[in-house]
């Protein structure tokens, strides 16, 4: 495929943050889209961000003009060629965003020139003809508390996620979950007396709390009551990196070092049955805890995400060590396509659940839903069942 022009507008996302999208022209009149979202609480080796203004600056559109009139006939040409042109490790040149924003669009590009499906494409370029298992039936990881950086109440915690299975369809799961959700919000607002409840930026719930056991233990209770325990179970984000300092967590008003948080976090699985799942429990640079916790954990996972930010090599070393049993994947980490994909490739070789993820603010893209099917993803994390987060819920209606 041959690009003639491309350009970079500024859009917003759903903090009214400014972001970009990306777009490119192939001739006859065609044009692909693509935007960017982002993450607040970031992994210190993600691909770079740059704002619109440098994003579009004269001097970036000149580099980037290097790939207009020129033949690319696979999606990791196209990739390789950007990453050469950019030279750096983290993509501050050209903008990781740029990069990944001319990436999907690439990718939505070549789909169209085939007559295929996004995710169609994805499968047969990165993941072999069938990309596995025939059926896909990804576990929706959706988040309906906010705490940490992402809201504006007392939980260290960043996420609570209802993790729902798609056995029964998705569209009976996503159904459960706004029930859910709904249902939550009732029973939040009597347990706190409060008429109003405000969400955060995943659209969970964003109230006070007793402590960072206390949504677990309300949302494992209504699962029961709700006759959902067959189909739900629970995980967290707890996004450690920030409360992390001088080598110690302020964690529940304490301040508690790697193997005090350690004997907590196994409190919390021993008490709560249902939860199964623990993303970023300690900072990325603590890889100490990650492995004393996995020890004590036997059919339950640790997840890495800014510690591995979607990193081939990261994913490896930390499976290899047997330190994470899943692994966030998240496009805009990594800073093109194909690193993502392989990324992904890399989980499934070692045995480890892939979950592919949307960032704190989003846009109306679903191109990570395409990337999830196309590897056949153990899960997709999207959010809570509402606002902006419904898009990609909606796409998955649409594409499994
Ligand atoms: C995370 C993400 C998405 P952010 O930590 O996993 O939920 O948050 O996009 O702010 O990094
Ligand atoms: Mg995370």
């Amino acid at each position: 495929m041959r690009i003639k022009d491309f350009g970079i507008n500024e859009i917003f996302d759903s903090r009214g943050n400014s972001t970009i999208e990306v777009g490119i022209a192939v001739g006859n009149g065609l044009a692909f889209y693509s935007s960017l979202p982002a993450g607040k609480s970031r992994g210190s080796e993600e691909a770079a961000v740059l704002p619109f203004a440098a994003a579009s600056s004269a001097a970036n559109r000149k580099r980037l003009g290097a790939i207009t009139n020129r033949d690319f006939k696979t999606q990791r040409s196209f990739d390789e060629f950007l990453i050469a042109l950019d030279g750096t490790k983290n993509k501050r040149k050209l903008g990781g965003n740029v990069m990944l924003g001319l990436s999907m669009s690439f990718a939505r590009g070549l789909a169209a020139e085939k007559r295929e499906e996004v995710w169609e494409f994805l499968q047969e370029e990165f993941f072999g003809a069938s990309g596995g298992a025939a059926v896909w039936e990804p576990v929706i990881f959706s988040n309906l508390v906010n705490g940490g950086e992402h809201a504006a109440n007392n939980l260290d915690i960043q996420e609570y996620m209802v993790l729902a299975g798609t056995k029964g369809g998705v569209k009976s799961a996503v159904k459960k979950l706004i029930a859910f959700y709904g249902a939550l919000g009732e029973r939040l607002s009597s347990l706190k007396r409060a008429a109003n409840i405000a969400v955060g930026d995943e659209g969970g719930y964003s109230l006070d709390f007793k402590n960072n056991l206390e949504p677990l233990a309300i949302l494992a209770d209504l699962i029961r009551e709700k006759k959902f325990s067959g189909s739900f179970r629970l995980g967290m984000d707890a996004a450690a990196n920030g409360f992390f300092s001088d080598g110690k967590y302020r964690f529940d008003g304490k301040t508690v070092t790697t193997g005090n948080l350690a004997a907590i976090y196994e409190r919390y699985f021993k008490k709560i049955p249902a939860l199964y799942s623990i993303e970023d429990p300690f900072a990325e640079r603590d890889v100490s805890g990650f492995s004393l916790l996995s020890e004590t954990l036997q059919d339950k996972i640790v997840v890495g995400d800014d510690l591995t930010v979607t990193n081939r090599e990261l994913i490896g070393k930390y499976a290899g060590e047997g330190i994470i049993g899943g692994v966030i994947v998240k496009p805009n980490q990594a800073g093109t396509v194909t690193e993502a994909a392989e990324a992904l490739r890399e989980a499934r070789d070692r045995g480890i659940k892939a979950i592919v993820s949307h960032r704190s603010g989003e846009t109306d893209d679903v191109f990570i839903i395409h990337l999830a099917k196309a590897a056949r993803a153990y899960g997709v994390k999207i959010g809570a069942p509402v606002r902006e987060r419904i898009f990609k819920f909606n796409e998955l209606l649409r594409i499994v």
